[in-house]
């Protein structure tokens, strides 16, 4: 393995204390040292890369500034936190970020003091530092500083806006920075971030903001404020709120900025200021996302986290194969939706946030007036795909599996409860490899399933999910329609078959067979299909059964299977308890069958990160796990040299 060097001052970093010391200068190097860590590290080994680059200057000044653990700094999202973590004591061992049994690619409370809040999901900085402070307080801890640094994308989400409203009242001494690059993963979308660009270049404002500062600037840094002081800076905010009336301002939040986020001079000056400043406020700091790598820079959404790429050259390194490749399930998701609107003149697309991550940009690009991208707000995509469903469209609403749990209530109260046909597109159903526990989509086959009205399925193929589109548009479908497919590559490399009906509810058979029978929901049933192959070379012969959907579920295929066979293994890429195995569990408790039965899936534990073979390999639902439980079954038959 090729070892990186840290700097020579990063290297004599190993906890925050050692920051406080550091000159003006040296923190100017320890910034430039810290971000070719990131660049070094992350070129090898993968991960998120130009949000963590852009917070290098924030997160050395935040260090120096702030007094943490003690002190509590809230990332949001944490996908930006690689600096955080290389200086509180991480830096040794972050080569291992986002790597099985490594650390976590995210804050992570069990993983370390200095991580005050596990994320992953964006836009609960603002709640979850709000608790902090209150409970700061109410502990009578007066000195104790509370951070949350929240991007100009997170904010979009409702979440947050439920946060600045509690905490304009609340009375506590939050300080929210807003880190406004403009971006989300893709460019940022909607009104706010209109408005957040027209502060930052307003005349009116800057001439304002002047002022505020100069006010400010009288003070010796650390003072307390005398009342004279208070009301001058008051007087100043006033002034500026009456003349553009300051969305944050109107949130009863003092609002400072906007500043230059890589100046690290002003960046700790204010934030040495404000640690001073009573009562909540939000500081507004202007970054770039991918500060320092050109190429990033320039093509923000590709280096959100661009895989391994050369350093030098910036070329992101791709496997290169002799034949033709299936496709990820996402483009086959983002073609297929062109196809079939092309046909269909109601359809929609939807993605709160993820239009490059779900492919629904490539239908953004060519039909831009039916599909949108809404901001992070999973809760507003749904009940928009709602409304629209009144009015007869057929919307396909992809959101990440993961992301829909925010979206419940939408989902039952908004969609269900009025039986309105809405296309939920689950991506990233099942585990998603490195990203890890927060962005598993381990729930949505529990989740969804016990749902009335919801139709609820998964495709093992290409061919399947272009199938089940096409099946969950027709004009007969009028139910709300669940698809869930996993991250990644398929198995079908001719993957563009023509559209076929499958009748809503009904399973496939894929192999006949004996003695056992293995019941598979979506793309597991490929793991299923290999370790057939294997068993066959044992002598056994197990039958294979797609089931496709989970509700409604094949009654007669399942009576069928239920004659037949003593013994069943029911194999899904979700939480077993409540999923897919658990249906079948109840179809036989229901008729009274009582075959052995072996549900494999994800267990009732937190799985972290790791590449999708190790993870699907730990939970227990991959072939070889599959071929190991059907010996187990069979052990009269099994001669016993398979079995050890
Ligand atoms: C609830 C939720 N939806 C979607 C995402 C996927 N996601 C991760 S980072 C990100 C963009 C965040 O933008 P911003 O907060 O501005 O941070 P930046 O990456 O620009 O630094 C998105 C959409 C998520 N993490 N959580």
């Amino acid at each position: 393995m090729i070892e990186i060097t840290p700097g020579p001052l990063l290297s004599t970093i190993d906890s925050p204390a050692d920051l406080k010391k550091l000159t003006v200068d040296q923190l100017q190097q320890l910034t430039n040292e810290l971000r070719q860590y990131i660049i070094d590290i992350v070129s090898l080994h993968g991960g998120h890369f130009g949000a963590s680059l852009g917070v290098v200057e924030l997160t050395v000044a935040l260090h120096h500034v702030f007094n943490a653990p003690y002190d509590q700094i809230v990332w949001d999202v944490g996908h930006q936190a690689y600096g955080h973590k290389i200086l509180t004591g991480r830096r040794d061992n972050f080569a291992t970020n986002r790597k099985y049994k490594g650390l976590s690619g995210f804050p992570n409370r069990s993983e370390s003091e200095y991580d005050t809040f596990g994320v992953g999901h964006s836009s609960t900085s603002i709640s979850a530092a709000l608790g902090m402070a209150m409970a700061a307080k109410y502990k009578g801890e007066k000195d104790r500083k509370t951070v949350a640094v929240i991007g100009d994308g997170a904010l979009t989400a409702g979440l947050a806006f439920e946060g600045m409203n509690h905490a304009g009242v609340a009375d506590t001494d939050l300080l929210i920075i807003l880190n406004d690059n403009c971006m989300s993963i893709d460019p940022n979308v909607g009104a706010l971030k209109e408005y957040l660009t027209d502060i930052t270049t307003s005349q009116t404002y800057n001439k304002l903001k002047d002022d505020i500062w100069r006010a400010l600037g009288k003070l010796p840094v650390g003072a307390h404020f005398s009342r004279e002081i208070a009301s001058k800076i008051e007087h100043s905010i006033k002034s500026f709120v009456s003349k553009s009336s300051n969305l944050f301002e109107a949130l009863k939040l003092r609002y400072f900025g906007p500043i230059d986020g890589h100046n690290i001079t002003k960046l700790v000056d204010t934030l040495n200021d404000l640690k001073n400043i009573p009562g909540p406020k939000l500081l507004h700091i202007i970054t770039v996302k991918g500060k320092g790598f050109s190429l990033a820079e320039n093509d923000q959404t590709k280096w959100h986290a661009p895989g391994l790429f050369d350093k030098i050259t910036g070329e992101i390194y791709k496997k290169k194969f002799e034949t033709p490749q299936p496709p990820k399930y996402q483009d086959v998701f983002g073609h297929t939706i062109i196809e079939l609107a092309e046909k269909n003149n109601i359809i929609f697309g939807i993605t709160p946030a993820m239009p490059s991550g779900s492919s629904l940009k490539f239908m953004m690009e060519k039909m831009p007036e039916r599909a949108f991208d809404v901001g992070i707000c999973e809760q507003h995509a749904v009940t928009l795909s709602a409304g629209m469903a009144t009015q007869g469209m057929k919307v396909f609403c992809n959101i990440y599996s993961s992301f829909m749990q925010r979206a419940y209530d939408q989902v039952i109260h908004d969609v269900a409860i009025q039986d309105l046909p809405v296309i939920f597109c689950l991506d990233r159903a099942g585990l998603v490899g490195e990203d890890g526990a927060t962005h598993h989509g381990a729930y949505d086959i529990a989740y969804m399933r016990c749902i009335p009205n919801m139709i609820v399925s998964a495709p093992m193929n290409e061919s399947e999910l272009r199938n089940l589109m096409y099946t969950a548009q027709l004009e007969s479908n009028n139910h709300p329609f669940v698809i869930r497919y996993p991250r990644g590559e398929g198995v079908m490399p001719e993957w563009k078959t023509p559209f076929q009906e499958i009748p809503i509810g009904k399973g496939r058979k894929l192999k006949d067979g004996e003695d056992i029978a293995i019941l598979s929901f979506g793309h597991p049933g490929n793991f299923a299909t290999a370790a057939i192959r294997e068993l066959k070379t044992e002598g056994l012969n197990p039958a294979h059964y797609d089931m496709r959907f989970v509700k409604p579920l094949d009654e007669t295929m399942l009576h069928e299977i239920c004659k037949k066979f003593d013994k069943i293994i029911t194999v899904e890429d979700g939480a077993v308890s409540g999923g897919f195995g658990t249906a079948i569990l109840e179809f036989m408790s229901f008729h009274n069958y009582k075959p052995e039965v072996k549900i494999l899936g994800i267990p009732d534990k937190i799985i972290e990160q790791g590449t999708l073979k190790e993870l699907r390999h730990e939970a227990g639902f991959d072939a070889q796990a599959i071929a190991r439980t059907a010996r187990e079954m069979m052990k009269d038959k099994v001669k016993s040299s398979f079995l050890q």
